[in-house]
């Protein structure tokens, strides 16, 4: 399953209005997410040390990731741009105890694309345990 990535319209939408053709061609090359660790939609039998999000293009700044568990808290202890990869992002996670882990996780992110562009998602995934 693809994750959605939901870009801030109103910025886009007004530079895209304005902007030369070749210069839309550039504004619509949105830096969705490509692919993340654990997947979206996976089950998995432990909560891993970290999670990656990897995005078609690179990105600038990573505002915000929090993971929950089972809707709830914020397991994130780090959450920054991969040095040697800026298309992407690697999550370090405080996991919960062994008997505590089988849950749902929801990883809430946002970025910003080099293109400018906020970008911003979830990749949900769950934990059987055990
Ligand atoms: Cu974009």
């Amino acid at each position: 399953m693809r994750v959605r990535a939901t870009v801030a319209l109103a910025a886009g939408a007004a530079l895209a209005a304005l902007a030369a053709p070749a210069a839309v061609t550039q504004a619509t090359a949105h830096t969705g997410l490509e692919a993340s660790t654990p997947r979206h939609g996976a089950t998995v039998a432990r909560v891993p040390a970290t999670v990656t999000l990897t995005f078609a293009g690179p990105l600038t700044r990573v505002d915000a990731v929090r993971v929950t568990r089972d809707g709830r808290g914020d397991l994130v202890r780090r959450a920054r741009l991969d040095p040697r990869d800026a298309r992407r992002v690697v999550v370090s996670l405080t996991r919960p105890g062994r008997r505590a882990q089988a849950a749902r996780y929801r990883v809430v992110w946002r970025v910003r694309g080099a293109d400018g562009h906020a970008l911003r998602g979830v990749v949900a995934f769950r934990v059987r345990g055990r």
